[in-house]
């Protein structure tokens, strides 16, 4: 954001917040142009071009989208080829479905991290300072299923919360996505987003079909075209739907949590990012490190 003083960057509309507080997702419709588009795309590329090895992915700082049980395991399954049924290589490439910590193995994306509005979208949801804790990419080859719908606002869950603080008048979530979509998911055929609006508030476990955003009579497909961010809470269930098609479907997710902020805890920020990444968004620090204790 802004330093203080100054206007911020960016604000969001009442109509935005409102929206949000409602529904638990906001969409930025055609937030990207074709040429940034055409960027984030050669970045999945590049993600994909990866060996995928247990050595070249620890050197760079990338992850498996197993995360731990694989970057733990150099004996993992995931080494040997073995694939979820949703991450299957891509049949032309042999690109990998989805790499994790996607900002240690290329630099296309880092135009998302730069993105002023994005960032103070995520900070005023936050109620505070954010840090970037994930960034990674989807991609599915249709046909392809959806996944199953995942959180929600019962039971309460500390690290993905949805909050409003009255008191202060103002956002207090404690994890934010940004979606950028990068494929025709104008269309239920090509597997959008799904959202139960609403979920982030719900008082309940949701009744229906959890495996099939098709068939909960809650979720919506929330339609999008390339160059869409869809912002939601993490507390929102969510998933997609699945591509009944052979279309390709990608999609690029970073994930915005509140940092402790205390800027007066300079020697004491910690990453999870390896330095090639620290030195290369040396002029975002603030977004990709945080106190390590108070
Ligand atoms: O593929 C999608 O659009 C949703 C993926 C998802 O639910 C997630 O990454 O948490």
């Amino acid at each position: 954001m802004s330093s203080a003083g100054s206007a911020p960057v960016f604000e969001l509309t009442p109509e935005q917040k409102y929206e949000f507080d409602l529904q638990g997702y906001i969409v930025l419709r055609a937030h990207y142009d074709a040429a940034a588009v055409a960027t984030l795309c050669a970045g999945i590329d590049e993600l994909q071009a990866i060996p995928i090895d247990y050595a070249t992915y620890t050197r760079l700082g990338v992850a498996s989208y197993y995360l731990a049980a694989a970057m733990k395991d150099p004996e993992h399954p995931f080494w040997q080829g073995d694939h979820r049924a949703d991450r299957r290589l891509n049949p032309k490439t042999g690109g990998v479905g989805r790499v994790d910590h996607a900002l240690c193995g290329t630099d296309k994306f880092d135009l998302i991290v730069r993105d002023p509005v994005l960032k103070a979208i995520h900070t005023t949801f936050a109620g505070g300072p954010v840090s970037i804790s994930a960034s990674y990419f989807i991609e599915k080859i249709g046909p392809c299923p959806g996944g199953g719908l995942h959180n929600g606002g019962y039971p309460v869950d500390r690290d993905i919360y949805y909050a409003y603080d009255h008191t202060n008048q103002r956002f207090a979530c404690s994890s934010t996505k940004s979606v950028v979509i990068l494929s025709d998911m104008s269309k239920v055929e090509n597997g959008p987003f799904a959202a139960i609006p609403g979920s982030h508030k719900a008082n309940f476990s949701c009744p229906y079909d959890m495996g099939d955003a098709s068939k909960n009579r809650m979720a919506v497909p929330v339609l999008a075209a390339p160059g869409d961010v869809v912002i939601f809470s993490e507390s929102m269930t969510h998933n997609a739907y699945s591509v009944s098609n052979d279309s390709t479907r990608r999609s690029i997710f970073f994930n915005y949590m509140p940092s402790i902020g205390r800027n007066n805890l300079p020697f004491q920020r910690m990453s999870i990012y390896p330095d090639h990444v620290l030195e290369r968004l040396d002029d975002q620090l603030d977004l990709i490190t945080s106190p390590g204790y108070i």
